[in-house]
């Protein structure tokens, strides 16, 4: 299927036959695939979206604001709330600033983001959270 897809684009059609030892071979799936069966495929590309680099869920597309905490922080009482967090990276999603990875759930994303910057898991993020985070990211794999 991998080979197979490769260098697919948007509207293209393709009739893929894949051969057992390529599938589930001799054995098949018990009750699923019969033994030494031969796949075929009708595949149409809808859609095609990027990936983001491996490892990573949220990346921005430009220049991150200088006053990320600030920006975030809607209602300014230094402190940023999970749902203050998640309408702002969607916000920035909608406007193109940032893109979460394709095929996961976006809340989900969101979600773990926030909890990793809440250090201490109250809630909320405070300026300090962020900084001590924003320092360590160079070597952040996320
Ligand atoms: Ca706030
Ligand atoms: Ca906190």
């Amino acid at each position: 299927m991998e080979e197979g897809l490769k260098e697919m684009c948007v509207g293209e059609r393709r009739h893929l036959v894949i051969p057992p030892h390529l599938g589930y071979g001799e054995r098949g799936v018990d009750g699923e695939v019969p033994a030494s069966a031969v796949l075929v495929f009708d595949i149409e590309m809808i859609e095609m979206e990027a990936g983001l680099p491996d490892g990573y869920m949220f990346i921005w597309n430009e220049e991150v604001s200088a006053d990320l905490f600030t920006e975030m922080d809607a209602d300014k009482d230094l402190q940023v709330l999970a749902s203050e967090f998640s309408d702002y990276i969607l916000r920035q999603v909608n406007e193109g600033k940032g893109r979460l990875a394709p095929g996961f759930d976006a809340n989900r994303i969101i979600e773990n983001m926030f909890s990793n910057q809440d250090r201490n898991g109250d809630g909320k993020i405070t300026e300090e959270e962020f900084k001590l985070k924003a320092d360590e990211t160079p070597h952040d794999e996320l």
